[in-house]
């Protein structure tokens, strides 16, 4: 007897109403198929919902890190900076849902705890926090690759009496820093943004640094109407070009190596593109900035110099200075200012690598050097990327299998896009796509949810139930997601792309690094041989 009878029924159920989650409802109406979205947050936006904290901002620019599909969108809508910050976004969004009327299939403030695969009616079991329960033939997770935060668990985490955030969750209202003694741990993307904005608003800021990156400085003018006029003129062509980059940007890298340039030629090269003030020079300098160890060393030491002679103190700047790895095998954040705020009075930096943090107290942050005292502290520790929002939920496939079990020797997916044993199961952003890691959202949201819809259409043209990819498929992508990322510098480098940050996460590179036109490329093949890997049933 089928479990399924009694529950309400829908085509498409859509996990999450971010930027990937919205996409997905608009399209899927436009194929006339019934739809839910559950969103855990009260709003839209995903990522651009939750990351509200000082200084949040993408490091895309904008007329790139938009919406492609509807020419009355890209019209109407007016960036203001070339790198938008959180609060424009989520504005972008929250327009994106109202013009195309997308919230009535949402329903907010519900969290999708558990997915069961019903292998008698091909139908997966949706469960909700709010006790909804739902059967749905397709199941498309949209839950970000940016979602289940990580905060370390310090002896004494608990203890803390002072006010306490972590940057994925911070709070609607604004908070005042005036006059506080205020703590961060943690300096990536998301710490430095918030380190260079709150300062000169503290009355102390305390910055416990375990690794010291690599960044670039942004430069980010305000858009005027000419600006923007120019950029909507190359919108058509901005649109075709980076779905077929390597990177999802609208450029490519240079063609040339490190070493087929002379040393002079390269220095202007690396001159020209950090004056730029974007991901271009990590991204477009050379053909093998992240492929040729040596080279890469130059690299790294150019922008060693950079950091170095923006900082006061010697001693400073020694533990700002990143070693130990190569440029660009770690996300590289753009900054503004960040730096000038260790040349502070009010601004102590204290290397964790070198003195750890034994336990948080009530009063403060112990290290192995002695107590800082603080009204404020932060964490910005960052993710379990990519499979986190995955694995969180009770997601059962065939034979009743957990993906997090299913995952436990290792992720294994068809192009990040589908996992054998867990049919009608889409998942966008997610591991071993360029998604992951190495692309924009919407540029490779908008690809994947295309490639998705299609396949789902298939699916039902072919009065069929179910897709799923074969386990030889399956073991194929990940040997060649395996070998291409075995050709870069990347997996040298512990960080969030290789799991690292994850006490007992298997250690493979979260992102396929073949790029992204050529994974489009790939996928297009894949449709275009009537889904070839993938078996119906
Ligand atoms: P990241 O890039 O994972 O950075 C987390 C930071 O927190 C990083 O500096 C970590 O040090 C630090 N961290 C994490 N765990 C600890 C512990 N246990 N002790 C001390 N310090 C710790 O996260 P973000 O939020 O900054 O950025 C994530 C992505 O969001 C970013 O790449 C963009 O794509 C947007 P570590 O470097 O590991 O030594």
């Amino acid at each position: 007897m089928s479990v399924t009878h009694a529950l309400p029924e829908t085509d498409v159920v859509v996990v999450g109403a971010g930027f990937t989650g919205l996409y997905a409802l608009y399209k899927l109406r436009e194929f006339k198929l019934r739809v839910q979205a559950f969103e855990a947050g009260s709003g839209v936006g995903g990522v651009w919902y939750w990351n509200r904290y000082p200084g949040a901002r993408t490091d895309s620019p904008s007329h790139i890190y938009q919406y492609w599909f509807s020419q009355e969108l890209l019209a109407d809508w007016n960036w203001n900076e070339r790198f938008t910050p959180q609060e424009e976004t989520e504005r972008y969004l929250n327009h994106v849902a109202d013009r195309f009327d997308l919230r009535k299939d949402i329903c907010f403030n519900t969290r999708v705890t558990a997915a069961n695969y019903d292998e008698k009616t091909h139908r997966w079991i949706v469960e909700t926090d709010t006790g909804t329960r739902l059967s749905a033939r397709f199941l498309i997770m949209g839950s970000g690759g940016l979602t289940e935060l990580v905060t370390p668990d310090f002896p004494g985490k608990d203890s803390f009496a002072g006010e306490c955030y972590h940057t994925a969750r911070w709070p609607r209202e604004p908070v005042d820093f005036k006059g506080k003694r205020v703590g961060v741990i943690g300096t990536g993307a998301t710490g430095i943004q918030v380190i260079q904005t709150i300062q000169d608003k503290v009355g102390h800021l305390t910055v416990f640094q375990r690794t010291a990156h690599y960044t670039i400085p942004m430069r980010n003018p305000k858009l005027d109407d000419a600006a923007r006029a120019e950029l909507r003129a190359r919108y058509p062509e901005l649109r075709e070009m980076v779905q077929n980059t390597t990177t999802g940007f609208d450029f490519n890298p240079d063609p040339r190596g490190y070493f087929e340039m002379s040393p002079e030629e390269r220095r202007a090269q690396m001159e020209r593109l950090w004056a730029d003030g974007s991901l271009v020079f990590w991204v477009g300098a050379f053909a093998d900035t992240l492929m040729n160890a040596e080279a890469n060393e130059e690299i790294s030491e150019f922008v060693r110099e950079k950091i170095r002679a923006r900082i006061k103190d010697p001693a400073v700047a020694e533990k700002l200075t990143p070693r130990g790895y190569g440029f660009g095998t770690r996300r590289v954040p753009l900054e503004t200012g960040y730096y000038e705020a260790f040349n502070r009075d009010n601004c102590t930096l204290v290397d964790i690598s070198a003195t750890p943090i034994t336990e948080i107290t009530p009063t403060g942050v112990k290290t192995s050097d002695g107590e800082y005292p603080l009204d404020v502290l932060i964490y910005a520790t960052g993710f379990d990327a990519g499979t986190g929002a995955l694995t969180r939920i009770d997601m059962r496939g065939r034979n009743g299998v957990l993906l997090r079990d299913s995952w436990k020797e290792g992720i294994h997916t068809f192009m990040g896009l589908q996992v054998h044993g867990f049919p009608n199961m889409f998942m966008v952003m997610s591991p071993q796509s360029p998604a992951a890691a190495f692309c924009n959202v919407p540029t490779c949201s908008q690809q994947q949810i295309d490639w998705i819809v299609d396949c789902i259409d298939f699916v039902r043209s072919q009065g069929r139930e179910a897709i799923e990819p074969s386990a030889a498929a399956e073991a194929q992508w990940v040997a060649h997601h395996d070998e291409v990322a075995n050709t870069t510098l990347i997996p040298k480098t512990d960080s969030w792309y290789m799991g690292a940050n994850i006490k007992g996460k298997r250690r493979s590179l979260l992102a396929y690094a073949g790029g992204v036109g050529v994974y489009k490329q790939l996928c297009d093949e894949v449709k275009a041989k009537g889904y070839e890997g993938l078996e119906l049933a």
